[in-house]
């Protein structure tokens, strides 16, 4: 069997070459246009980068390598209850090629072979304070097992420009595979007294995390497998994604670039957002009495967040226009899984109300629920409530994509990133011409 790193050196060497010859012949085609109020608008849909594995289509939503969300619970390789593993999208991302459940046991096997975490790291977090939110725990984490870097030791040697990918790819490799116990680690020190779980190699990626995360329960690790697939990646501007890739092309090693990424999975707006649901449905109910709040409370609920001036969150996108597949995803997990449950019925009920509120303001682009509409509301309905710790979860999952794109990256020697900064005295010329 053709190992991982082989597969992909073939696919890497081949569009390395090919797009030297369209960088040649076609280097001056023009691909976009700015506008002034994409320069003050958060460069919303400017074409400036390339991105191997995953594409957007603010209809149709996410497509990894070509594959929807349904198409790849029926391709990849899954678990019992017939949920993909994150192994499996991994080698796809990586490829462009389905595995075959031997190629995926065969990474999920590399994968604990190289998850052993340095003692450091979990010095340096207990050295913490225990409230200290989990997203700056992980990111601190990450930057704990930096020194282990094969990448910066062998840049320091004087590598050859070849191998950069090579280097990458084997810190990428390990990072992935440490980031569950590092990321448990966190949880059961910060939620559950520091009584920490030891890894279970016998099972998949999914379901060791879920082992040391504390819980073994079938349904959970179905969800696991769910969740850790559909956040992987999100094509490659949201802002996790675009600061790995920027960080990464000044040639800062994986760990570095990844804890760079997660620093911006950690705003409110972008990964945060996944807490922020929750929080703000556990205040809603807190405030309106009931665990069973009707449309119209909800309703009610809803005019006072934004009558405060506040967004709501799960809600909208950058660039979806339609709900988010990844919402969709979560809903059908809980439709065949969950029965009964309060808090998933008013998920399901806000997704009714929200959107012709939203699009009443004129003003929002897109009024559908986005990935973290849904997540909290399941994580609850197995025991983990502590909200504070679900970007986390996002950040573990986010590795897969934007680790994968890095390698590329590497491989296809894209150069250091810069794109070009105006003034306003230089916008109001513009205008003025
Ligand atoms: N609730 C209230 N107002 C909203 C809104 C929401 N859910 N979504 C957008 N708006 C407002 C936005 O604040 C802006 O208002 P101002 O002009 O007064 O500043 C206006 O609508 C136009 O915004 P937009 O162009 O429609 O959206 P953006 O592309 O600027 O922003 C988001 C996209 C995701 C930042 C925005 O929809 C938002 O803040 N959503 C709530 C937070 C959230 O769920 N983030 C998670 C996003 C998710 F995909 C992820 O990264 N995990």
């Amino acid at each position: 069997m053709e190992s991982l790193k082989q597969k992909f050196a073939e696919k890497a060497i081949a569009l390395y070459q090919e797009l030297r010859e369209i960088n040649k012949a076609h280097g001056d085609l023009k691909v976009d246009e700015v506008t002034l109020g994409q320069i003050t608008g958060g460069a919303r849909s400017i074409k400036m980068m390339l991105w191997e594995t995953s594409q957007l289509d603010a209809i149709k939503g996410i497509r990894f390598r070509g594959y929807s969300i349904p198409e790849l619970k029926e391709l990849l390789p899954s678990g019992p209850q017939g949920e993909p593993k994150p192994e499996g999208l991994f080698w796809l991302m990586l490829t462009g090629e389905i595995p075959t459940a031997a190629e995926v046991d065969g990474l999920t096997a590399d994968w604990h072979a190289r998850a052993g975490v340095p003692d450091q790291v979990f010095k340096t977090l207990d050295s913490l304070p225990e409230d200290t939110h989990p997203m700056t725990q992980f990111t601190i984490g990450i930057m704990a097992m930096q020194p282990t870097s094969i990448f910066e030791r062998r840049y320091a040697e004087g590598m050859p420009k070849s191998e950069y990918w090579d280097a990458v790819y084997e810190d990428s490799m390990n990072l992935i595979a440490r980031l569950p116990r590092v990321a448990a680690y966190i949880y059961r020190r910060a939620f559950k007294g520091g009584k920490h779980i030891a890894p279970d190699t016998t099972l998949d990626y999914s379901a060791n995390y879920a082992h040391m995360l504390g819980s073994d329960d079938e349904d959970f690790r179905s969800l696991m497998r769910l969740y850790l697939t559909i956040h992987a990646d999100h094509e490659g501007g949201n802002a996790s994604a675009h600061t790995v890739n920027l960080v990464g092309s000044t040639l800062s090693d994986p760990y570095l670039s990844f804890a760079a990424g997660m620093n911006a999975l950690a705003g409110p707006l972008h990964g945060l957002a996944n807490q922020e649901v929750i929080k703000w449905i556990f205040e809603m109910i807190e405030a309106l009495g009931t665990d069973r709040p009707t449309k119209e409370q909800i309703a009610d609920y809803v005019n006072n967040t934004l009558a405060e001036g506040k967004v709501i969150p799960g809600y909208g996108h950058a660039v979806l226009r339609e709900p988010d597949p990844r919402f969709t995803a979560q809903r059908k997990f809980a439709e065949q899984y969950i029965k009964d449950s309060n808090l998933i019925t008013t998920v399901w009920n806000i997704f009714d109300v929200v959107p012709p509120i939203l699009e009443g303001l004129g003003k929002v682009k897109n009024p559908w629920p986005n990935v973290d509409a849904h997540s909290g509301a399941l994580l609850v309905h197995y025991g983990f409530r502590e909200y504070s710790y679900y970007t986390v979860l996002f950040g573990v999952s986010r590795a897969l994509g934007v680790l994968a794109a890095g390698i590329w990256s590497r491989a296809l020697g894209m150069p250091l990133e810069r794109p070009k900064s105006v003034t306003s005295d230089w916008l109001k010329a513009q205008v003025n011409k």
